[in-house]
């Protein structure tokens, strides 16, 4: 399989609920492959630093504090379009509005517990990327 990679996490309620199967067989459904994955227990630090972006909005600290509360599964994903094709299978961030089908329609819990992050430009998921693995534990 071609095409570029983009970055993903499986989200602590997912992982609580034994999810993590079956949120990577919506992924590689889609058209997307696995080329590295690892789980771990994100620390404030990490979390914060990865969600910098989002630190003056309203719900920063409980989102912290959600992706700190139990494992994730980190991983980066390749395939045609791969930032796309994953935002577009994921569905939107409320799972009130995602599409059916899509992960967050039939798995999230709610806005914030929604099972899985998907990088938003393939200038940040290389960045995201690079935030939490080295080029030789990917492997295309
Ligand atoms: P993500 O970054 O996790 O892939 O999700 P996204 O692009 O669809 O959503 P974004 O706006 O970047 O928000 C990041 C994450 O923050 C939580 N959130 N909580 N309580 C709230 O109103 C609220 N809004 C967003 C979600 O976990 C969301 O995925
Ligand atoms: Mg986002």
């Amino acid at each position: 399989m071609a095409g570029n990679r983009t970055f993903s996490i499986i989200k602590p309620d997912a992982t609580r609920r034994n999810l993590t199967g079956a949120v990577t067989k919506k992924l590689e459904d889609a058209g997307l492959r696995v080329i590295a994955s690892k789980r771990i227990h994100m620390t404030r630090e990490q979390a914060e630093g990865f969600y910098a972006v989002h630190k003056e909005r309203p719900f920063f600290g409980e989102l912290v504090d959600f992706m700190t509360s139990g494992p994730c599964v980190v991983q980066v994903l390749e395939g045609e379009n791969a930032m796309q094709r994953n935002r577009d299978i994921m569905g939107a961030t409320n799972p009130a509005e995602a599409a059916p089908g899509t992960i967050r329609a039939e798995f999230a819990e709610s806005i914030e517990a929604n099972s899985v992050h998907g990088s938003d430009s393939d200038e940040n998921a290389e960045i995201e990327i690079a935030h939490f693995f080295t080029e030789d534990e990917i492997v295309g």
